[in-house]
């Protein structure tokens, strides 16, 4: 029987069921579902002949306003779930996955981490804030199990040279770097007002960006304010009073919306530009703005038509969100490292992810010492701008 996979409890956890996957329970502590036995995910060595599910996570913001790029980590990860398990799991052993909300909040990602531990994972898909990730990885790294985010760009996450953290994603220093270039040489800026939304994420973005055009453009405003700050009024008078042909945004889509629509309001015309965290949101943040939108900037790779149209005749027609893609894409090369390594230990998992290198529609994913994925200086962002209310892809100088 195929039931739907959202059901979100009181008290902000979830459950339910997908095709072929037995999905942990998550509620108010009770789990009837036992954690696997043998050590997986805690170091232990390899784990002894087993019929039971090999158990992974997911760690992020299932519920709260970021509750979309949550449904992007879940829906990536039963994709890939179901098809090792239509082809028999690994080791002939079903795949099961366990999620766990962070609510896109730092101080609440190590409860989610360590819940995630309680139950035996041997790898996380997750998290998707910087912000959560940088405090769940280290958690999941003392205790040897390893951790994939799609989504999390701040450079700290691999910085660190922890051996069981990995991005599939791109770095914050490379989308910045690919921003200034546009800002500086094909937009030729003369006046840059940079804001941030005080985070890992977009205060990291904003002050890359802002080293990256040094000596290149002038600065007229270089401001933070916090992430549920919604009256924009003083910041841009800032950019009326000291001018800016085009303004940076280091943020999440669900302020980018609103900051926009007040900046249309007050009569700037200058066009926004902001990085992968409000590139693709489709109801909250292009539908949002309307035709304010138009015109707006953002760094993204480039995507994949093939893998969109296999997740909308999953999810039945809906459109996924930007990172649906690098969660399926994460959660495909840890169950190729289980499979690969002959284990569930999670240090082994991560020697096989650093010598792996495997096809997907991101490319080929090889990893370097730090964890993130080999590629070009810049990665392989590209400019984007909105146009007709879509984003389409604008500059891949
Ligand atoms: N990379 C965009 C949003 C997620 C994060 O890095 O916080």
């Amino acid at each position: 029987m195929r039931r739907t996979w959202m059901d979100v409890t009181r008290n902000g956890l979830w459950t339910g069921l997908a095709a072929g996957i037995a999905l942990a329970v998550a509620a108010c502590g009770k789990d009837p579902a036992p954690a696997p036995s043998g050590g997986a995910g805690a170091g232990g060595g390899a784990a002894p002949a087993s019929s039971e599910p090999i158990r992974i996570g997911v760690g992020g913001p299932i519920t709260g306003p970021q509750a979309k790029n949550g449904s992007d980590l879940v829906d990536g990860t039963t994709m890939a779930v179901e098809e090792w398990n239509a082809k028999g799991g690994i080791r002939g052993r079903k795949i099961e996955f366990v999620a766990r909300d962070d609510e896109a909040d730092p101080k609440k990602a190590p409860t989610a981490a360590a819940q995630l531990i309680d139950q035996g994972v041997v790898g996380v898909i997750g998290h998707f804030n910087s912000g959560s990730t940088i405090p769940a990885s280290k958690a999941y790294a003392d205790k040897g199990i390893v951790c994939i985010t799609p989504a999390s760009t701040n450079e700290f996450v691999t910085d660190r040279g922890l051996p069981t953290v990995f991005r599939v994603c791109g770095r914050d220093d490379q989308q910045a770097a690919r921003a200034a270039k546009f800002v500086a040489e094909e937009f030729k800026a003369k006046k840059v007002a940079i804001f941030d939304n005080r985070t890992a994420y977009g205060k990291g973005l904003a002050d890359n960006f802002a080293n990256a055009l040094k000596g290149r453009v002038e600065i007229t405003v270089r401001e933070g304010f916090d992430e549920k700050e919604r009256n924009f009024k003083p910041y841009l008078n800032m950019i009326k009073e000291k001018g800016a042909d085009i303004w940076y945004f280091g943020g999440i889509f669900e302020q980018a919306a609103p900051l926009l629509i007040q900046a249309r309001g007050v009569g700037i015309t200058a066009p926004m530009m902001s990085g992968d965290g409000v590139h693709g949101y489709v109801d909250d943040f292009l539908k949002k703005v309307g035709e304010g939108a138009n015109g707006t900037f953002t760094t993204f790779p480039p995507t994949d038509p093939a893998f969109i149209q296999r997740y909308k005749a999953r999810f039945a027609g809906k459109e996924p969100g930007p990172y649906a893609i690098f969660s399926y894409v994460a959660a495909n090369v840890l169950l190729h490292a289980i499979h690969d390594s002959g284990s569930e230990d999670g240090r082994k998992v991560a020697e096989a992810l650093h010598k792996g290198s495997w096809d997907s529609p991101l490319g080929k994913i090889e990893f370097d010492a730090k964890g993130d994925v080999k590629g070009p200086p810049e990665g392989t962002y590209v400019v984007w701008v909105v146009k007709d209310g879509a984003h389409v892809v604008h500059s891949s100088k």
